[in-house]
């Protein structure tokens, strides 16, 4: 199957982003799936629950972390990315700012460029997804990882945004590559107090109106835990819960930890949305 075929968005359902996390320091699974053999195995546990999308990164985004070099970062996600596509046809993701990850993650079979920074931090990375005919996840961010939770500062949150998304999209068809190929992401914890990320889950219409596919990363983040007073361990049923809210206002996916109770969670939401459809 060649990436042209490959369907990102399964017909009719949520898409379930897998997440595959290639680094010692992430903060929700704490490097457990550092080794490549250990990232694969996750990796298969994930399609064998139903993932739709694999996404894997080799780059620590949490709060104050700092970024690596590109050939570290290549060197982890480059081989668990060729060893996944040659044992399935699903969509994979690769979660990088850097365009010489990108590309290196695309050459083995990648399909998609899943970019925290929606293309500002390396100006090769939209003409890159354009050239190689992928498709990109535009996050929004405000700040750089090291400093973003120091002291995230809005007017009007949803608004700001809803409108850097709109300018990302535009400066990714710009660049070349398919509206249809492009989804946006709020970014939820980049930046952001938790007041802020409710805010985001709250108006997630606003983002959905863009017309371009609406991915939502809650899964196991700060904001759940002080909402709901739980320790990063205990988050899997906030975490249900933010898929759950964020499909009810219209995402199209979800990146998650935990893909077999999101299927199950999604499975209720999905056909709560499909019958409202029919009901008109
Ligand atoms: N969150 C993290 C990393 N990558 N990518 C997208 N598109 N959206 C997110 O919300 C997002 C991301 C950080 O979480 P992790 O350490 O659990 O992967």
């Amino acid at each position: 199957m060649t990436r042209a075929e490959r369907r990102l968005l399964p017909e009719g359902r949520t898409a379930v982003m897998g997440i595959v996390n290639v680094t010692p320091d992430s903060f929700s699974d704490g490097g457990l799936y550092a080794p490549p053999d250990a990232a694969l195995a996750h990796a298969r546990r994930l399609v064998a629950e139903g993932a739709d999308v694999i996404d894997v990164g080799g780059e620590s985004t949490r709060p104050g972390s700092l970024p690596i070099d590109a050939a570290t970062e290549r060197a982890r996600v480059v081989p668990v990315i060729a060893a996944l596509r040659a044992e399935t046809d699903l969509p994979i993701s690769v979660d990088t700012t850097k365009a010489e990850v990108a590309a290196a993650a695309l050459a083995v079979g990648a399909d998609m460029v899943n970019d925290v920074s929606a293309g500002r931090f390396d100006d090769a990375m939209l003409p890159l997804v354009a050239e190689r005919g992928g498709a990109i996840v535009l996050m929004h961010m405000q700040g750089v990882p090291a400093t973003m939770q120091d002291a995230p500062t809005y007017g009007d949150v949803v608004a700001e945004v809803a409108a850097f998304l709109a300018a990302r999209a535009a400066a990714a068809r710009a660049a070349g590559v398919a509206a249809e190929r492009i989804w946006i992401d709020p970014g939820i914890g980049f930046g952001k107090r938790p007041e802020h990320n409710l805010a985001l889950l709250a108006g997630l219409e606003r983002l959905v109106g863009l017309g371009y596919p609406v991915v939502v990363g809650a899964s196991r983040k700060g904001f759940l835990g002080t909402v709901s007073g739980t320790a990063v361990g205990e988050r899997l049923a906030p975490s249900l819960a933010a898929a759950v809210m964020a499909v009810a206002a219209g995402a199209r996916a979800v990146r998650v930890h935990d893909v077999a109770p999101t299927r199950a969670a999604l499975a209720i939401a999905d056909a709560v949305a499909r019958t409202g459809r029919l009901q008109g």
